[in-house]
C-alpha cells in the first residue's frame, strides 16, 4: 500500500453523508430512473468499484462511461474515483466513430454503457483495440451477443448488473478507497475547447473540493435542504458539478433524469420533484420562454443558474417577469471544472457575467499579455485551485492554454469601473451551440462530404434570442443541387445533432483574402444579411 500523507479521495469527500448515522438514510439521488439514499449510493459505488477491480481495472486507469443520468451513472463515477481509477463520462450524443476517437485517445479498457447507446458503443469498440470489457445496462447487456449486440473477439460484453453482482460477492461496500492524494487524477472530461479536436482535460481529486467550496458554497449557498435539477447532463463539467459534486458534498438531493430535456419534460420534473436550484444554458431558457410551460412551474426554485454561453439581458429580464425567478449568469469552463466568474443572488447585473468567484483570480490582458485598464477589452485569464493539470497527451495545446498558473479562457472580456465583467465574444473562432463547443472545421468537413458541396464555412450567429448558433455558407459544385434542409439533415446524420448548422445558405463564392484564406469575419456578415 502506498504511503500518502495527504490522502484525499473525492468519492469519500462526496459521500460523507453516507457515513453519518443521522444522514445516511437521506435521499441522495432521485428522479425517473430511481432513488437511492446516501447509504445506498455508497454501497452501490462500493460494489461497482470492487467489480471493476475484479475486471482488472487499476488505479489511474481510465473507465469510460457512455451513460444516461441516473443512480447507476452517479455510482459508477464515484466507484471509479474510489478505486483511484479515472472516470471519463462522455457525451451520449456522440456517434460511434466520435466515441471510438475518445476511447482510443483515453486508452480506456472498460466502457460502461446505458442500453439506449449500445449501438454507438458497438460501432466504437469495433474500431479501437484495447477495450476489454463493455458493460451494458438493461436488456441489451443481458442478451449479450445473442441479443444482436456483436463485439469483436477479445472484448467481453457483460450486463451492468453482473458488474455490480461481482462487486457485491467481493464485499465491495466494505473496502476502503484507494489511497489517492489531492493531486491524484480524479476525472477526465473531453472538450473540443478552443482548438476543435477533442482533448481530455485532466482533473485532480482536490479540484472537485475546490468547486464545491468556492462556487457552490459561496455563490449558491447550497445546504442539505437543497434539491438540484440540471438540464446539463453529468458528462458536462457544468452538469457533473450541478448534479453530483454540489448536492452530494452538501448532503442535499439531486434529481437525475435520463431523458433528453425538453421544456415539457423539465416542467414535469419541476412539478414532481420541486427542486430548489435549477441549472440550464441560455438556449434552454429561451426554449422555456417560447414554450407554454405554466408561469408557476418554477415555484419551488430559489435560484436558476445559467452558464455555457452569454445570457442576453433581455432574456434574463423576460424569464424573471414570466417565471418569477432570478437567473444567475456565470461562466466556467471544462478546464476550470466549474464557474469562476458569476453574478450574485440579489446583486445580479443582467448582460454581465458578474464578478470573480472567491477562490479565483482573473486578469484581462492585451495581445502582449499586459493587463488592460477597465473599459478596454482583452483576453480573459483565470487562476484557481480547480484548473485541470492539462490535456492528456496534448503538450502543444496544454502549453498554449495553461500558462504557468493561468488558464487562457479564449474569451474576450471587458471590466467596468465597478469590477463587473462583460463578455464580448470568443477570442478565436470556436463557437458554442447550446453551451457546447463546436469546431467550425468539423461541421465544414461534414458538409464537404456531401457530393454537391465544394466549399463550406461555418460561423456562429445570434438567433432571435441573441444566442449563437452554427450557420453555414456553402458553395455547390457546378450544376449540382442541394437544398438547405437536405444539407442540415446530412450534418445531423454524420455529426452529434447539436453540431448541425441551424441554417445553410448557398452562395456563389466565399469571401477570401488575396492568398485564398477564408475571411471569417466577412462570412459572418454574409450569413447575417
Ligand atoms: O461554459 C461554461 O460556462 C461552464 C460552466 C461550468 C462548467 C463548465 C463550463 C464549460
Amino acid at each position: 500500500t502506498p504511503v500518502v500523507s495527504d490522502m484525499f479521495n473525492a468519492s469519500d469527500y462526496l459521500l460523507q453523508a453516507a457515513v453519518q448515522p443521522e444522514t445516511a438514510g437521506r435521499i441522495a439521488v432521485t428522479g425517473p430512473a430511481g432513488e437511492l439514499t446516501y447509504a445506498g449510493l455508497a454501497e452501490l459505488a462500493g460494489h461497482i468499484a470492487a467489480g471493476l477491480q475484479a475486471w482488472g481495472v487499476r488505479a489511474e486507469e481510465r473507465v469510460m462511461l457512455l451513460m444516461a443520468d441516473g443512480p447507476g451513472a452517479a455510482a459508477a463515477i464515484l466507484a471509479a474515483m474510489r478505486l483511484g481509477a479515472v472516470p471519463v463520462p462522455v457525451s451520449t450524443m456522440l456517434t460511434g466513430p466520435e466515441l471510438a476517437e475518445l476511447l482510443g485517445d483515453s486508452r480506456a479498457r472498460v466502457l460502461l454503457v446505458s442500453e439506449e447507446f449500445a449501438g454507438a458503443a458497438q460501432q466504437a469498440v469495433t474500431r479501437v483495440p484495447g477495450i476489454r470489457y463493455v458493460a451494458v445496462t438493461g436488456e441489451a447487456g443481458a442478451a449479450g451477443e445473442a441479443g444482436g449486440l456483436a463485439v469483436p473477439a477479445g472484448v467481453r460484453l457483460r450486463p451492468f448488473d453482473e458488474l455490480v453482482e461481482e462487486g457485491r460477492r467481493r464485499g465491495g461496500e466494505l473496502q476502503d478507497p484507494y489511497i489517492t492524494c489531492e493531486d491524484s487524477a480524479a476525472l477526465w472530461l473531453y472538450t473540443s475547447g478552443t482548438t476543435g479536436k477533442p482533448k481530455g482535460a485532466m482533473h485532480r481529486h482536490a479540484n472537485i473540493r475546490h468547486v464545491v467550496e468556492s462556487y457552490a458554497r459561496q455563490v449558491l449557498g447550497i445546504t442539505s435542504a437543497d434539491r438540484c435539477l440540471s438540464v446539463a447532463k453529468l458528462f458536462f463539467a457544468y452538469g457533473i458539478g450541478n448534479s453530483l459534486f454540489f448536492p452530494l458534498a452538501a448532503g442535499a438531493e439531486t434529481v437525475l433524469d435520463p431523458q433528453r430535456p425538453t421544456p415539457h419534460s423539465v416542467a414535469e420534473r419541476l412539478t414532481e420533484y420541486r427542486p430548489t436550484l435549477f441549472f440550464a444554458v441560455p438556449t434552454f431558457y429561451a426554449a422555456l420562454l417560447r414554450s407554454d410551460v405554466p408561469r408557476d412551474a418554477f415555484e419551488s426554485v430559489r435560484l436558476a443558474v445559467s452558464a455555457g454561453e452569454v445570457l442576453p439581458a433581455d432574456l434574463c429580464r423576460r424569464f424573471a417577469e414570466r417565471f418569477g425567478v432570478e437567473i444567475l449568469d456565470g461562466i466556467g469552463s471544462t478546464e476550470a471544472l466549474h464557474i469562476f466568474l458569476s453574478n450574485r443572488p440579489g446583486r445580479s447585473r443582467p448582460g454581465t457575467t458578474g464578478t470573480p468567484v472567491d477562490g479565483y483570480e482573473l486578469r484581462v490582458v492585451d495581445g502582449a499579455g499586459r493587463d488592460v485598464p477597465p473599459g478596454e477589452p482583452g483576453s480573459l485569464l483565470v487562476k484557481g485551485e480547480s484548473l485541470a493539470t492539462g490535456y492528456w497527451c496534448r503538450t502543444d495545446v496544454t502549453r498554449r492554454v495553461f500558462q504557468g498558473e493561468w488558464l487562457h479562457t479564449g474569451d474576450t472580456y471587458v471590466v467596468d469601473d465597478d469590477g463587473y465583467y462583460t463578455c464580448l465574444g470568443r477570442t478565436g473562432e470556436m463557437l458554442k451551440a447550446g453551451g457546447i463547443w463546436v469546431a467550425p472545421s468539423e461541421v465544414e468537413a461534414r458538409l464537404l462530404e456531401h457530393p454537391a458541396v465544394t466549399q463550406a464555412a461555418v460561423v456562429g450567429l445570434p438567433d432571435e434570442d441573441g444566442i449563437d448558433k452554427p450557420v453555414a455558407c456553402t458553395v455547390l459544385a457546378e450544376g449540382a443541387k442541394a437544398g438547405p434542409e437536405e444539407l442540415i439533415e446530412f450534418c445531423r446524420d454524420g455529426l452529434a445533432a447539436f453540431k448541425r448548422p441551424r441554417e445553410v445558405l448557398v452562395v456563389d463564392e466565399l469571401p477570401t483574402t488575396a492568398s485564398g484564406k477564408l475571411r471569417r469575419h466577412a462570412v459572418r456578415e454574409l450569413a447575417a444579411e
